[in-house]
């Protein structure tokens, strides 16, 4: 057992243009599909926007300051794709490009190794007016877009994410509509699926056309999915739709080419009205690695006279059998956000990774994190909460890599306070306080727990 780290672990930290940037009117940004829905009244808590977010546009040089102080080799930030092209079409808007070059620089300048993010759910407006995610001609407009960025920014960044979470922009923003663009249809996000699957090989070609030593990644959100009704066959089902509909669907396209056959045989005519002859070999993208999200389990079990449907009009084209979040035993350890506390599945889902998919060389924890509700006593956060759980996923990483999964990297979501997407800003992931009314960051003990644990590279 070895008793720290690799030499050459990748110690990081995340975030997302349109949780952060703020400046959402300047230089030309044009408008995104988190403008429309944050601005729609009932879509997210309290009525907060991105509008001015973090105000990151402003003042990433102090955020710069802030990783150096915290002594990351890496930061994972994505790009708004509407700064770039504000219509979502050719039409380049200079003053975008400047943004992300000033950016980048500082960053190298700096010594840290920026990691770009193409799409992180703020689609261009209107794209999204010509069907979104769920019009196959999305796939060659972000294909220009990756071009694009490995054009301007390929010479210094090397290595690249295409997608954050194509589960999340299929399902939640096209079947239970609680994300941007908010649409609510089977059919919809099915054709998303695949849409995203194919952007992402096509994105990936692209780059290596402009770049060909870049390292491409995608990034999923996946859960280990526990059954604790072994016995219901219809539960057993379920639990094996539910894994192949978010943590097999998109890795076993760009690594085979087909999508799990439970789901192809569960979609049906849906899925076959979307996937062309010859889709086949365009998903297949060979992995240089594959970027996870990690927040916490997944539970499934029969159903109770009292059970809700886990989320309202459901995210599958069958039945909620099961509220699939909180099992007794762990109810009393729940984030803000109600999500378990399960730190030894991040050690279980690299080693599952690894055994399933043994063709991907590697893996990167792209974002695990928290949301507590922070308290600011004398200018000081002790969110011990968020310091134990990050010390716990960290202990659990450190064992599966001992015990030989390939895992290269770890970046903590999120550096900033930020808006949380449909919980507005209600809810904090940071590892640094923002205060939304001045904008100033105050460090919390997670963030100096952190600094330590990459200064020893241990955490046990
Ligand atoms: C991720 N779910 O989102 C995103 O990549 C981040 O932008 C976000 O801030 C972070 O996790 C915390 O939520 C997710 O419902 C949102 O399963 C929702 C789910 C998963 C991931």
């Amino acid at each position: 057992m070895s008793s720290h780290f690799p030499e050459d672990f990748t110690w990081g930290t995340a975030t997302a243009s349109y949780q952060i940037e703020g400046a959402f009117d300047v230089d030309g940004r044009g408008a995104s599909i988190w403008d429309t829905f944050s601005k729609t009244p009932g879509k997210v808590v309290n009525g907060d926007t991105g509008d001015q977010a973090c105000d990151h546009y402003n003042r990433f040089d102090e955020d710069i300051a802030l990783m150096k102080d915290l002594g990351v080799s890496a930061y994972r930030f994505s790009i708004a794709w509407s700064r770039l092209f504000p219509n979502g079409d050719s039409v380049r808007e200079e003053r975008g490009f400047d943004f992300y070059n000033r950016l980048i620089n500082a960053l190298v300048a700096a010594g840290i190794e920026p990691m770009v993010t193409l799409y992180h759910w703020d689609l261009p407006q209107a794209l999204e007016d010509k069907g979104g995610w769920a019009n196959r001609d999305v796939v060659k407009a972000f294909e220009d877009y990756a071009t694009a960025c490995a054009e301007a920014f390929g010479d210094r960044i090397s290595t690249w994410i295409t997608i954050n979470e194509p589960w999340c922009v299929s399902w939640l923003g096209y079947s239970n509509g609680v994300h941007a663009p908010g649409k609510k249809d089977f059919n919809l996000a099915i054709a998303a699926s695949h849409h995203t699957a194919l952007a992402h090989a096509a994105a990936t070609r692209a780059i290596k056309a402009v770049c060909p030593d870049a390292t491409v990644g995608l990034t999923v959100n996946m859960n280990n999915i526990h059954n604790e009704s072994p016995h219901d066959q219809d539960v057993v089902d379920f639990a094996a739709l539910n894994d192949s509909n978010l943590n097999r669907w998109w890795i076993d396209a760009f690594t085979t080419g087909k999508y799990p056959q439970n789901l192809v045989d569960c979609y049906g005519e849906m899925l076959s009205r979307v996937v062309m002859p010859g889709d086949e070999k365009l998903l297949i993208a060979a992995p240089d690695f594959l970027g996870i999200n990690y927040y916490c389990d997944g539970f499934v079990r029969s159903p109770r006279p009292e059970d809700k449907p886990a989320i309202e009009g459901g995210f599958m084209p069958f039945p909620q059998r099961v509220d699939g979040s909180s099992p007794a035993h762990l109810i009393n350890d729940l984030t803000a956000m109600g999500w378990v506390v399960t730190p030894e599945g991040l050690g279980n889902l690299v080693k599952r990774v690894h055994k399933d998919w043994p063709s991907v060389p590697y893996l990167v924890i792209t974002e695990n994190g928290s949301s507590y509700d922070d308290v600011k006593v004398n200018g000081e956060v002790i969110d011990t909460k968020r310091t134990a759980y990050l010390v716990a996923h960290l202990q659990s990483l450190q064992n599966a890599i001992s015990d030989g999964a390939p895992v290269k990297g770890y970046f903590a979501w999120s550096l900033l306070d930020n808006f949380e997407w449909a919980e507005g800003y209600a809810k904090r992931f940071g590892i640094v306080h923002v205060d939304y009314e001045t904008f100033e960051r105050t460090p919390k003990m997670s963030f100096k727990k952190y600094k330590e644990i990459i200064a020893a590279n241990t955490a046990i």
